[in-house]
């Protein structure tokens, strides 16, 4: 095959041209359009920040636009080259060492991205968390990936068991003026001493570079961990699928502690080397329609969720603001309601672009190209370099419109490359070659995947992912509460809201006061979106023999269902 790869990069693929790349591509010779593909070594900081700074036409560009209600700055790549070069020294400093892992629970702000890039400079791997965690979040985290070091600000260290994780050895603040920093290291006095010039750390391939925590139906969440090889999908997908060219000004409205986040909020862009918008502050139809307009956002990646809030908005705000920049709309984390995407061509006049990945495949995999036709309802095709297909239990691929596994062919570059600490956990994700989803679909004859369900008991809320047991296990800590079984009920808004079951302890009774108060608990305790939105007092919880909750059952009993087979239901 001749150098179809670089006609890729040029992201005017057409339909008969990705047809043959699906047959065709490979992504050891997509590698060799990298410089580094020649020294073995490199560093995702390099490619996605440094190599656009030492580009004389690049290098004074907007690489970062932040806006928040309280604050507007952007920095360059040459900038942000300059501010990550710092904060690496202050790693070094404290003696931050390849492999390590440094944490960041901090909101969305110029210093979370300089910092993330110089954990990433000294070979460390980072690990970013959501904001809105809570104490017990925190802490299963910190002590599962024994984070050596936390970047964090005064007002969240408070849900921070420091004493509690021996392990963390190191504390940086941001923004802690007027606080005493005697115990902390302080980021504005380190960065001002600190030089703008640093020697990065070029590691392997395979070496670690970012690590999310997401959540099974079992246990606690689990931390996939990523490495610098991812960068090639990153690059890839950008192009393809984003469609993302050097003077393009993108939003990606996703946090960081979730896996788009750092995918596709900091590196596909970055690769590409476009300008990045990066929003701050609460979620408003006005809000997200001015980011769109008043920055000429011309691609922008969001979420069903949201989505469907702008829908319920109305049109006529739409209408209101000057969206004619924005040409290329993309979502992820859910299914993505056909009637969406009807609404979108009236309101954006633009189509919506599905996209199917998880934490767990560091990348984009089965998508909706800006050439192909759109089925609405439909996550796509899977992307060059990558064969997906519905297998039974056994590994056996099934023929079309057969309901079944939703199962990707091992070997794609931003794929995890373990669970933390559980490579039992790790190995059970992969049957025959196959890396196995959890999420049931079927493809028609085209090729197309069309999203069922989970699998699992996995929740899908607004689309954040919660496991039950999490929720569960906080809910019993609570006093009154005795056994607590949890599952995900569809809405119309938020996909899936939490549904708590409880029996209470010896004593309590029935009122909403204690209702409201559980609700809390597991607010404050874990996370905001954690807490279930609706709790329901039972008398018993159904478990199977081995005891554990049958939440297939508790689903069948809310929804009104046919309980299925109840064989192994405890007597
Ligand atoms: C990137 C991300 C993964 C799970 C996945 C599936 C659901 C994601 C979807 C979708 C239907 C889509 N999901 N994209 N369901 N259509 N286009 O979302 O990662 O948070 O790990 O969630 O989300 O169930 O298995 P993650």
């Amino acid at each position: 095959m001749e150098t179809t790869t670089i006609d890729v990069r040029q992201g005017d693929f057409n339909v008969e041209d990705v047809e043959t790349l699906r047959k065709d591509f490979n992504w050891e010779e997509m590698k060799a359009t990298f410089s580094w593909y020649h020294t073995g070594k490199v560093n995702m900081a390099y490619e996605a920040i440094d190599r656009h700074a030492e580009n004389p036409n690049k290098k004074d560009q907007i690489a970062l636009l932040y806006s928040s209600p309280k604050r507007e700055e952007s920095l360059t790549f040459d900038q942000l080259r300059k501010r990550s070069n710092q904060f690496a020294n202050v790693l070094k400093k404290y003696h931050v060492n390849k492999g390590d892992r440094v944490f960041l629970f901090m909101p969305r702000s110029p210093e979370f991205y300089a910092s993330f890039f110089g954990i990433l400079k000294v070979g460390a791997v980072a690990g970013p968390l959501f904001e809105a965690f809570m104490e017990q979040a925190v802490r299963d985290r910190l002590e599962d990936s024994q984070a050596s070091m936390l970047i964090t600000t005064p007002e969240l260290l408070e849900r921070v068991p420091v004493d509690e994780l021996p392990d963390l050895e190191k504390i940086v603040l941001v923004g802690a003026t007027g606080v005493d920093v005697s115990n902390y290291i302080d980021f504005d006095h380190e960065m001002e001493g600190a030089s703008e010039s640093f020697d990065i750390e070029w590691v392997d391939l395979e070496d670690g570079m970012v690590m999310h925590y997401t959540s099974g139906s079992t246990g606690k969440p689990k931390g996939v961990y990523h490495v610098h090889h991812a960068m090639i999908q990153h690059y890839a997908t950008g192009k393809w699928v984003l469609d993302l060219t050097e003077d393009d000004v993108y939003w990606c409205t996703a946090d960081p502690g979730w896996v788009t986040g750092t995918s596709y909020g900091i590196f596909a862009p970055w690769l590409n080397g476009v300008t990045n918008v990066i929003r701050g502050g609460r979620y408003s139809p006005e809000s997200w329609y001015e980011t769109l307009a008043k920055y000429d956002v011309t691609v922008w990646y969001t979420a069903p969720t949201a989505l469907r809030k702008l829908m319920s908005a109305g049109k006529d705000i739409a209408k209101q603001y000057d969206l004619s920049k924005v040409r290329h709309i993309l979502s992820v984390g859910e299914p993505l309601n056909p009637e969406v995407i009807t609404w979108a061509l009236d309101a954006y006049d633009r189509r919506i672009h599905d996209t199917w990945w998880m934490t767990e495949t560091g990348a984009m995999l089965i998508v909706n190209l800006p050439c192909m036709e759109i089925r609405p309802g439909s996550m796509g095709k899977p992307i060059p370099g990558v064969e997906a297909s519905i297998i039974d239990d056994d590994g056996n691929e099934l023929p079309p419109y057969q309901m079944g596994n939703l199962a990707v062919k091992e070997g794609w570059p931003s794929m995890m490359r373990a669970i933390w600490k559980r490579p039992e956990k790790y190995n059970s994700y992969f049957i025959n070659g196959w890396y196995v989803s959890g999420d049931s679909a079927y493809m028609d004859e085209d090729g197309y995947f069309w999203f069922q369900g989970r699998l699992d008991d996995v929740i899908n809320t607004s689309g954040e992912r919660v496991g039950p047991f999490e929720v569960e296990s906080k809910l019993i800590e609570h006093h009154a509460v005795s056994e607590a079984g949890v599952i995900g009920k569809p809405d119309a808004e938020r996909g899936e809201i939490i549904k708590a079951f409880i029996t209470l302890n010896p004593g309590y009774e029935k009122d909403d006061a204690l209702l409201e108060e559980i609700r809390q608990y597991v607010k404050t305790g874990l996370s905001a979106h954690a807490a279930p939105r609706e709790i329901e007092i039972t008398d018993t919880i159904p478990k199977t023999r081995s005891g554990k909750i049958m939440r297939r059952l508790l689903k069948s009993w809310e929804l009104g269902l046919p309980t299925g087979d109840t064989s192994t239901l405890e007597e």
